[in-house]
């Protein structure tokens, strides 16, 4: 689906419109896939636009700068700012957030350090990810040959572009399948995460979710899941699991911040989790926090 038009786009400080919003043909990230981003959702919630941690996110980025020896010329505070600023001038209430940084023109060799660091942050209306169908419905899965990186190869917990890679193949594979998603096993063979999301099982009424360990990125929304099923008593476990337990669980979910909270109805064609009690009791909190400003959970809105 292409990409919904908006009017402005904040690059480097200033805010262009959205078709000149360009770069050099020879920047050091499109070429290598040295850059970091974020993506983050702002609700309509009954109170006014908000984002959704946005703090956490912004954080994430900064961490995974550091990672890329990257340093980003603002600060948090006006990062915070640019988001709402570009928010506010599209007159945006629901939407979605791409900040990214990249290694800009300048040199050509792989070392990026001499490149200049461009920062940029667009945003637009983005509906459910794997479709709103998916979120009621739930969505099909396969579990694919391709590989989660492994931590040894790339800073698994750093949200770089050129990481990515390895989730456009896995998407892929799983299309070529006639599948929604993918679903990545770690290096040693235990389920790792989807491209662009992370996953839960549910055994027995209990959450089990791959430890970091297993080459995941520490996604927010998975935070969030943690925190809101220890708040509804039901247990979670971060470990390592198999992909037996996985094919056998009762329930499995999505999570993250384009895809929020999706049921998975189908590992390699075979039916899950139908109708996820679980699941539903998960997801109905969180979107209870994100449209209706949950007022347990109100420290997680940043007011626009
Ligand atoms: N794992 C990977 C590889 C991800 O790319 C993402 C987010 C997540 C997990 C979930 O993290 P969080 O809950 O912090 O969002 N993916 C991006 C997103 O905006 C890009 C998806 C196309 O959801």
């Amino acid at each position: 689906m292409p990409i919904p038009e908006v009017s402005k786009i904040w690059m480097d400080g200033k805010l262009v419109n959205w078709d000149e919003a360009k770069i050099h043909i020879l920047t050091h990230g499109l070429h290598y896939g040295s850059g970091v981003f974020e993506g983050i959702r702002a609700y309509d919630t009954k109170e006014g636009t908000a984002v959704f941690r946005l703090k956490d996110h912004l954080e994430r980025l900064f961490n995974s700068a550091k990672f890329y020896r990257m340093e980003i010329p603002y600060t948090l505070e006006e990062l915070t700012a640019a988001v709402k600023e570009t928010i506010k001038i599209n007159n945006l209430k629901g939407c979605y957030i791409r900040p990214i940084v990249f290694r800009g023109y300048g040199e050509m060799g792989l070392s990026p350090l001499e490149s200049a660091v461009c920062v940029v942050i667009a945003c637009w209306p983005w509906g459910a990810y794997l479709g709103e169908e998916g979120i009621k419905k739930g969505v099909t899965t396969k579990i694919v040959s391709w590989q989660r990186i492994s931590p040894k190869a790339l800073p698994t917990q750093a949200k770089a572009t050129g990481q990515y890679l390895n989730s456009i193949l896995a998407k892929i594979e799983a299309q070529d399948a006639g599948a929604d998603e993918a679903i990545m096993l770690d290096w040693r063979g235990f389920v790792s995460e989807g491209p662009g999301e992370n996953i839960f099982i549910v055994k027995k009424n209990k959450l089990f979710t791959p430890s970091l360990e297993c080459g995941i990125l520490a996604g927010i929304t998975r935070d969030s899941v943690i925190k809101i099923a220890g708040d509804l008593k039901i247990k979670v476990e971060e470990k390592n699991i198999a992909k037996e337990e996985l094919k056998s669980c009762d329930e499995a979910f999505f999570t993250g911040t384009a895809v929020e909270v999706a049921p998975i109805r189908e590992i390699d064609g075979k039916e899950i989790g139908k109708p996820w009690p679980v699941t539903r009791k998960i997801q109905d909190t969180f979107y209870s926090i994100v449209k209706d400003a949950n007022p347990k959970y109100k420290n997680w809105l940043e007011f626009v």
